[in-house]
């Protein structure tokens, strides 16, 4: 039997073997890998950890906290602010950007998370994940401010999600296609189990929250009418509709299977471009659909080419199967 590869031995090679990565930056994976590891223990241990439920506080995004929430940005924090690696952090449950305590050493990297993504479905024992992008910071001696976080997608160095379901399974890219790791718990690591992933062009399966659609705008709604209307209709073939309402479990799907995932821009916050964040959402799982072959756009451009303003911007988002985000693209064009 060939002999399993390690996150450890995978990392080293990418950053031995082929120069990808700096030592720096294969340290932070290994730190991030580590922290998914204990979300991941506590997430399984649920209401004998006593991790279940809501805490009493609100994030900046104006929502009631979950216990979890909490606990993993809290181990994210810990795991990685004494290493080195890192100069200043921020997550989907801190207002601003958290610098490296100054009696630690700074390293040159900046780490964006969603530390518990899918927080609705903590309860119920529903997939749920962490996602990452990890940023450069600029190459000068002043401190890091919130500003230098505002690059585009374009810019990560590495990203990608844990995902905590009926296996435990970290996807990553540095921009050399996408690999996924499986944790095997009796050996505490994770486990090289698909390199080079790609996702089909094509596809008959959307994801998308359908009790949204009356707020919908007219391309969106014309690309899920197209898509019900099936054999029949102008797609001539029956679609398929999956949604988990954990963005990591659906792009999981759409990376192991295609499928094209939408959180569109939709008329209940006019003024909110959509649901989910660019920068640590969005952006990192763009990286990895594009890498594996598929498109990420939020109907009218690239989302990585998108030039952030804010840390905790919100960002519409069409993702998956190239041609069915491209046909949803190019109907936002034609409107
Ligand atoms: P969260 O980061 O607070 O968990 O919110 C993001 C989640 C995504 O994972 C998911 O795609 C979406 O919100 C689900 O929204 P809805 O509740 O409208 O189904
Ligand atoms: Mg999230």
């Amino acid at each position: 039997m060939a002999k399993s590869i390690s996150l450890t031995r995978y990392l080293v090679e990418q950053q031995r073997v082929d120069g990808l990565i700096p030592s720096q930056l294969r340290l932070l994976l290994e730190v991030v890998a580590r922290a998914c590891k204990s979300i991941s223990h506590a997430v399984n241990k649920g209401a004998l950890g006593g991790v279940l439920g809501t805490a009493t506080s609100e994030n900046v995004q104006g929502e009631i906290q979950k216990k979890l929430d909490i606990i993993a940005n809290e181990v994210l924090i810990e795991a990685n602010e004494w290493g080195g690696h890192l100069a200043a952090m921020a997550s989907e449950e801190m207002d601003g950007i958290y610098l490296v305590p100054n009696r630690y050493p700074q390293g040159e990297y900046l780490l964006l998370f969603d530390p518990l993504d899918g927080s609705s479905n903590i309860d119920v024992n529903v997939s749920i994940g962490t996602i990452f992008s990890v940023l450069k910071k600029p190459d000068d001696d002043r401190g890091v401010e919130e500003g230098d976080f505002l690059q585009p997608g374009t810019q990560q160095v590495a990203a990608g999600y844990c995902i905590y379901g009926p296996q435990t399974t970290l996807v990553l890219t540095v921009g050399d296609g996408v690999a996924m790791f499986t944790l095997d718990r009796e050996q505490g690591s994770f486990v090289l189990t698909e390199e080079n992933i790609r996702i089909p062009e094509d596809t008959k399966e959307f994801a998308i929250n359908m009790s949204n659609m009356r707020h919908w705008d007219e391309p969106v709604k014309r690309y899920i009418d197209e898509c019900l209307q099936g054999k029949e209709g102008p797609r001539g073939k029956d679609f398929n509709m999956r949604w988990i309402a954990s963005m990591v479990a659906d792009v999981h799907r759409i990376l192991t299977r295609g499928g094209v995932f939408m959180y569109p821009w939709d008329k209940r916050e006019p003024n909110k471009p959509g649901k989910l964040r660019l920068m640590y959402e969005a952006n990192p799982m763009g990286w990895l659909v594009e890498q594996a072959g598929g498109a990420a756009t939020n109907g009218k451009q690239r989302i990585m080419d998108i030039q952030p303003t804010q840390l905790h911007e919100r960002v519409s988002v069409i993702l998956g199967s190239k041609n069915e985000v491209e046909r949803v693209t190019s109907y936002h064009s034609t409107i």
